[in-house]
């Protein structure tokens, strides 16, 4: 015992050390001895959250979004639309590999993530044409069916990686409009466009409900050549969920899912950088989120 020390010949606990075993050590207020003490509540990052309970212990993220639901939030997740894709990112980018367009060559950015939730800024930021637009329930929801929508995020990037998921509400019918004064039908389709920044040449994935009322996936490619990848013999249908990929480099690469099924399509590209914007014709449609990468040159 120290002299003058009244505290110091307890058996009991003393704080901080992080052991919970009982020993004098422990530090955590079990058997009532005098050096008992709480262990204190800390939040690293102070954002209300203590570390033991944060799902971002280091990142200050007060609204704790886990979107694809891995316990690791939104803020902090190298891949916050696929769970459990934190690890690896091989090439040390904050990019994991499982959304890495380019997982062994560092310099890949996310610059757009969006889950929509109630202060997504697809609300208001985003660049709206045609359909009618809103933002809730976790959703960005277009909900005209007989319309042609545009809806683009604020963000230029040198070359595209893109991923996104969506559920149809309601399908078609297709309808008609005049371009030009030619009358063209317009299907329901729900897509994307990856443009090139002041030039004419698009290069999207989409899949439409085609006149034979199959499911078809297809690149675009130059804006007016469609090529289709897979033809699914099964209707687009409310309550499906479809996601696309695509990577916009040296090649325009397409890859569409629904349910279990998967596709590709690749088109030989000689462009780069741009815009994009999702776009959904003749049916409604929610998006429950997209990702964007910006890839290196
Ligand atoms: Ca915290
Ligand atoms: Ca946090
Ligand atoms: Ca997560
Ligand atoms: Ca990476």
């Amino acid at each position: 015992m120290l002299a003058g020390c009244s505290f110091a010949a307890t058996t009991g606990d003393v704080p901080g050390d992080g052991a919970s075993d009982g020993s004098p050590s422990d530090g955590v207020l079990t058997d009532g001895a005098p050096a008992d003490v709480p262990v204190p509540l800390i939040d690293t990052d102070a954002d209300g959250v203590v570390d033991a309970s944060d799902n971002c212990p280091v990142l200050a993220n007060a609204n704790q979004r886990d979107h694809d639901a891995d316990a690791r939030g939104d803020a902090c997740d190298r891949c916050p639309h696929l769970a459990s894709t934190n690890d690896p990112d091989g090439d040390s980018d904050g990019v994991g590999d499982a959304c890495d367009p380019r997982p062994a060559l560092p310099g890949d950015l996310l610059v757009t993530w969006d889950g929509f939730y109630d202060d997504s800024t697809a609300a208001t930021a985003w660049t709206k044409l045609g359909g009618t637009w809103s933002v809730a329930g976790g959703k960005l929801r277009q909900t005209d069916a007989q319309t042609v929508a545009f809806i683009s995020p604020p963000t230029t990037v040198d070359r595209i990686y893109l991923a996104y998921a969506f559920d149809a509400i309601t399908v078609g019918p297709a309808f008609t409009i005049s371009i030009n004064g030619n009358s063209r039908t317009i299907y329901p389709t729900v897509g994307d466009f990856a443009g090139v920044v002041q030039q004419t040449h698009n290069y999207g994935c989409a899949i439409t409900k085609d006149p034979t009322n199959n499911v078809v996936a297809w690149a675009s490619f130059g804006g007016n050549t469609q090529s289709s990848a897979v033809a699914w013999a099964a209707d687009l249908v409310a309550g499906q969920r479809f996601t696309i990929v695509q990577t916009l480099a040296a090649t325009n690469r397409c890859e569409f899912a629904r349910a279990t099924t998967t596709a590709s399509d690749t088109e030989a590209v000689d462009e780069t950088n741009g815009t994009m914007s999702l776009f959904v014709t003749a049916a409604a449609v929610d998006f429950d989120y997209v990702f964007i990468v910006s890839m290196g040159s």
